[in-house]
């Protein structure tokens, strides 16, 4: 479909409506499964206008909040302005959004840190509750009344396959050349009924480039021409650089002892500017024909299908920075063959990980000596962000890889920690830890050789000597355990709980402030 109306479809024609009308169909108390995934391809206008009607709703003393479901994070416009409202009853899955942050920490909010392969599955299985609306951005209505995916799948299909009524948002501002570049399969089921998922490759195409919905289901199209929300990345810092310098290294390592082929195997990458250096890396590196089988698209891999060292990137999403955006948008259809939009029960299947033989890298809070590492929980209870796709490629990883900084908070904290506080990534799916100081690459050790390990590679300076004596004290106090830990001293003798004693009370002092405001 080029130029023109981006609605071929003439019953569909009949429904647009304005945001306003379209947010009057959205009542309290309902699940609504928007689309959105990262800042892309997520509903411009009606949850805005949803937040004005919410919020008109509490100036007249009523209640009225929604179940909000996405595919990942959004953007200000949607999980930003209906937290403002408090207009959220529960959140899933992936969120990134300050507001809704706070509420969630603050009791305010429900939020369900889900798996991001997971949640097609538990929506079919009804484990989540019924599905209500679905309001999904699309690039077009075809004459049929197909529709053209936008600039991510997220959980789309699922949400126009399960929801029993449809907003549709057809945004003029996607470029039209994304026709195409989805792949939607439909041939998932619940068990008994599961088949293998026939994804041999990355760049296999195993669907169909559209959604096909009930168009009786529709119950408004509304016309948007807005842009997704997209931030920039800070150029890589020496921390950025110098973790992507070790898993070059360790990358060349594995090659050069026959692990793993000349091309690698297909990457997958966090979002996030060590991510991005680590893309940055691989473009002076001595690497060819690299694919990758991700989530996210972002700058890096942009930049590597561009110079040709990257021939394929499969993602469910883009998370381009806005100079990226601008230049993606210019040249579209020259990316047409390398790169592939699939829904994220696809992008994140745990079968076509493992087949595939993933190199996974995503970032971490705090990983413990013994390798278990916290993506989403600040001092074990404040949600950060969530698990996201981490889980799905960590634990179905050939190699599973996590990042971070030594030190967190200008150093005062170490990331590096004797038990983490919370656990998203057991030491069973943690197979290299790597931060600016070196890295760890724990397979194949025992608990106190990963011990040994972590802690002389990747702990900073400052906080090396407390590990050690924690280690050799926990050691000393029950020798011979697989494990050894002093469990009353694991999180008070943390490094930063002891020399960080009055940042700690500062910020339990400014989370109890932030909390009591939130309740009035
Ligand atoms: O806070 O910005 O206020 O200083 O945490 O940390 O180092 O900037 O790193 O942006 O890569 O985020 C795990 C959160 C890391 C992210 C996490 C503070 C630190 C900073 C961010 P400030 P950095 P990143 C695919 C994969 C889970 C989901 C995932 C994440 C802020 O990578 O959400 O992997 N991962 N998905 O100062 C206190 C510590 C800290 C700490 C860091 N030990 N204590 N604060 N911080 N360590 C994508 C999707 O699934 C969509």
């Amino acid at each position: 479909m080029v130029g023109g109306s981006r609605i071929l479809n003439a019953a569909m024609r009949g429904k647009i409506m304005s945001a306003d009308e379209a947010a009057n169909l959205i009542q309290s108390g309902v699940n609504v499964g928007m689309s959105g995934f990262t800042g892309a391809g997520y509903p411009k206008l009606v949850p805005t206008a949803l937040a004005k009607r919410i919020m008109d709703a509490n100036l007249h003393g009523q209640k009225f909040k929604i179940g909000v479901w996405t595919g990942a994070s959004t953007a200000p416009e949607l999980d930003g302005a209906l937290a403002m409202v408090d207009g959220i009853e529960m959140r899933l899955p992936y969120q990134s959004d300050p507001t809704c942050r706070k509420r969630i920490n603050a009791g305010e909010m429900e939020y369900i840190d889900i798996h991001l392969s997971h949640v097609a599955q538990f929506v079919w299985g009804g484990f989540l509750g019924k599905l209500d609306i679905a309001v999904v951005e699309v690039a077009g209505i075809l004459e049929d009344g197909r529709l053209i995916p936008s600039s991510s799948v997220g959980n789309n299909k699922t949400w126009l396959d399960q929801a029993d009524k449809i907003i549709l948002e057809v945004n003029s501002w996607q470029n039209p050349a994304l026709e195409g570049m989805h792949d939607i399969y439909y041939g998932t089921a619940l068990p008994p009924h599961r088949k293998p998922i026939p994804l041999l490759k990355t760049d296999d195409r195993i669907g169909e480039p559209y959604y096909t919905i009930d168009p009786n289901k529709v119950i408004a199209v509304i016309e948007t021409n807005k842009a997704d929300r997209n931030s920039a990345f800070s150029p890589p810092d020496t921390n950025s650089q110098l973790i992507a310098g070790h898993i070059l290294e360790f990358l060349q390592h594995e090659v050069k002892k026959g692990r793993l082929p000349a091309n690698l195997l297909p990457l997958q990458s966090g979002v996030g500017n060590v991510a991005n250096a680590v893309m940055a890396g691989l473009q002076d590196g001595p690497f060819e024909n690299l694919t990758a089988y991700t989530e996210v698209l972002q700058d890096g891999m942009l930049e590597l299908i561009k110079s040709g060292k990257l021939t394929c990137a499969s993602a469910t999403s883009f998370s381009l920075s806005p100079n990226a955006l601008v230049e993606l948008n210019a040249d579209l259809p020259r990316f047409k063959d390398s790169i592939i939009l699939r829904p994220q029960e696809i992008s994140n299947h745990p079968e076509v990980i493992r087949r595939l033989g993933v190199i996974s890298m995503n970032g971490l809070i705090e990983a413990d000596i013994y390798g278990n590492v916290n993506s989403t929980h600040i001092m074990g209870t404040s949600i950060m962000n969530g698990i996201g796709g981490s889980g799905d490629f960590a634990r179905n990883a050939f190699v599973s890889i996590f990042m971070t900084p030594s030190s967190a908070k200008g150093g005062s904290i170490s990331c590096i920690v004797p038990m983490v506080s919370h656990v998203d990534h057991t030491e069973h799916d943690v197979q290299v830890v790597v931060t600016e100081q070196g890295l760890a690459d724990l397979r194949g050790l025992s608990p106190k050789q990963r011990a040994k390990v972590i802690i002389d590679n990747c702990a900073h300076p400052n906080f090396k000597p407390a590990l050690r004596e924690y280690y050799e004290r926990s050691t000393r106090y029950s020798p011979g355990r697989h494990t050894p830990h002093l469990l009353d001293e694991a999180f008070t003798f943390l490094p930063n709980w002891v020399a960080n004693q009055a940042a700690r009370e500062a910020w339990r002092e400014d989370s109890l402030v932030q909390a009591d405001a939130w309740k009035k």
